[in-house]
């Protein structure tokens, strides 16, 4: 088995991150659940500048941030830390204009708002990276002219959700 260790919450997007990851390359490790609200000395000790979770210890050497995990060959390694940088520094997912991808999961995102006003639910807003995204997309010219009203969707589907 790996010396391997990771810290996380069972409902963290960013634990499944790294806990997918290992899976892809095979390996095992130690899960060690931590409670948020009382973080462990361990969990402080390791990441005493963000106290967050993930943390993943190999060989008792902490590796925050939920990205690290690139492959093995250093040409795919510098192209997946690239594409990541990308994604982080543009505003969209196609660069500085929006592009497919953008219209692609933008118009979905926008129902899925709707969604979370009508069963008073706040999911997007924990998530600051996407909610940024979704107001520059909506921010668009053509976006704004075409997308439908999320207060006018809001009305419309009300009475019809029981
Ligand atoms: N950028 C970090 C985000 C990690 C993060 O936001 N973790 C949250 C839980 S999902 C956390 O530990 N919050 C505790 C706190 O902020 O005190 C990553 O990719 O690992």
């Amino acid at each position: 088995m790996e010396d391997l260790k990771l810290f996380g919450v069972w409902y963290s997007p960013f634990v499944c991150r790294v806990k997918c990851a290992l899976q892809l390359k095979g390996l095992n490790h130690e899960y060690v659940e931590e409670d948020l609200s009382n973080k462990s000395e361990l969990l402080l000790q390791y990441n005493p500048v963000h106290k967050k979770i993930p943390v993943l210890v190999h060989a008792g050497k902490p590796i925050v941030e939920s990205y690290p995990i690139l492959p093995k060959d250093p040409y795919e390694r510098s192209k997946a830390r690239f594409w990541t940088k990308f994604m982080q520094d543009k505003k969209f997912f196609g660069g500085d204009e929006i592009g497919f991808v953008d219209l692609a999961i933008g118009t979905v995102l926008h129902w899925f708002k709707v969604v979370e006003t009508l069963k008073e639910v706040k999911i997007i807003e924990t998530c600051t990276h996407l909610q940024a995204w979704i107001e520059r997309f909506s921010q668009v010219a053509v976006v704004k002219e075409n997308l439908l009203d999320h207060d006018v969707l809001v009305a419309h589907f009300k009475p019809l959700m029981g």
